[in-house]
């Protein structure tokens, strides 16, 4: 196939900005389709590009025949629904993280792509393709950091509606965090503690902001996380890995510094896209290839559906106060 031909359900900001981002910088792929709840947030995705029509139904746009593969961007709790569309019509997709909210709709998503015989999910964890990630994975590899011991993480994003509910700064935000530790140590996930003190003022009710996430690995790596989704300087994603041998810190990309003032400064990104276009274009360029020689790429639905089970236990953990336990079924040869 030399141009893969997407549709995309949900022209939100994600899906928006795929749209774009298809358009203007992945080769061999043309938006040829668009659906969304809300008719002018479709046409606003789309306005300018000749080959792409609204459909209403975004059942109707993942069997059309115009359409090789389709991008998922909408909202969480649709996921599933869309995915399972796409299977049954032995097309490829891509679908935004979190790949479900619930264990059982992962469940049934492994069930069903199972069923197809060949792997067609691609689940959205863009930050396998970001260069900072990249590297550090590629040092661990190497052996130049010795064996893995720790991970410590940062995520924090300006802000979040003060009444966000808990659980979603793990299945929102957490959820990225869990797809880079068992993607860097390979391993899967097998215990979560959740740790809370006292809430930021910008949040209401009961919604605790920031969170301590403590995640525990099969190979015995530890994970710590802390979660703040209302820092209001802007968005900052870190983390320092700890080997025996060496230690490597991911900081966020400095574009500029600039001295003045007697301060040395750099810009914070307001939000995770301009943190992460890098890694969101090539995610996209990626799986369009895949696509185009019948390969599927990036994290498959298992990761997707592991992904899941570690933030339910998650949000668990956190109602409860108790430390989680995660665990799997065996894992589908599929995904070997
Ligand atoms: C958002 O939905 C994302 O996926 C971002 O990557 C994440 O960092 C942010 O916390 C989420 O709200």
């Amino acid at each position: 196939m030399t141009n893969v031909r997407i549709g995309v359900v949900g022209t939100g900001k994600m899906g928006a900005d795929h749209v774009r981002t298809l358009s203007t910088s992945v080769a061999g792929a043309t938006v040829t389709a668009v659906s969304d709840i809300d008719a002018d947030r479709a046409a606003a995705a789309v306005s300018g590009l000749a080959d792409a029509r609204i459909v209403d139904d975004p059942l109707a746009l993942i069997a059309a025949d115009d359409v090789d593969a389709v991008i998922v961007a909408s909202a969480d709790a649709t996921h599933e629904k869309f995915v399972n569309a796409c299977l049954s019509v032995q097309k490829p997709v891509l679908c935004e993280k979190p790949l479900t909210p619930t264990t059982e709709g992962g469940s049934r998503i492994i069930a069903a792509e199972v069923k197809a015989g060949r792997r067609l999910v691609s689940v959205g964890f863009m930050r396998r393709y970001d260069p900072g990630y990249v590297q550090l994975a590629r040092a661990l590899a190497s052996g130049e950091l010795g064996s893995a011991l720790m991970l410590h993480c940062v995520h924090r994003n300006a802000r979040s509606r003060p009444d966000t509910p808990s659980a979603h700064l793990l299945t929102g935000s957490g959820v990225h965090e869990v797809d880079i530790a068992r993607w860097l140590f390979d391993t899967e996930i097998v215990r979560v503690t959740v740790h809370h003190g006292r809430a930021s003022s910008r949040v209401v009710g009961s919604t605790q902001d920031p969170l301590f996430v403590v995640l525990e690995t099969e190979t015995g790596v530890l994970v710590d996380v802390e979660i703040f989704v209302n820092c209001q300087y802007g968005y900052d994603v870190r983390c320092e890995l700890v080997g025996e041998t060496g230690t490597m810190a991911l900081d966020q990309p400095v574009g500029a510094l600039r001295r003045s003032g007697g301060l040395l400064a750099s810009d914070v990104p307001p939000s995770w896209d301009g943190r992460f276009t890098d890694a969101y274009r090539e995610e996209l360029r990626d799986w369009v290839a895949g696509v185009a020689c019948g390969e599927q790429r990036g994290a498959t639905a298992w990761d997707g559906y592991a992904a899941t089970e570690v933030v339910v236990a998650a949000a668990h953990a956190l109602e409860t106060g108790t430390p989680a336990t995660v665990e799997l079924p065996a894992r589908p040869g599929l995904y070997k």
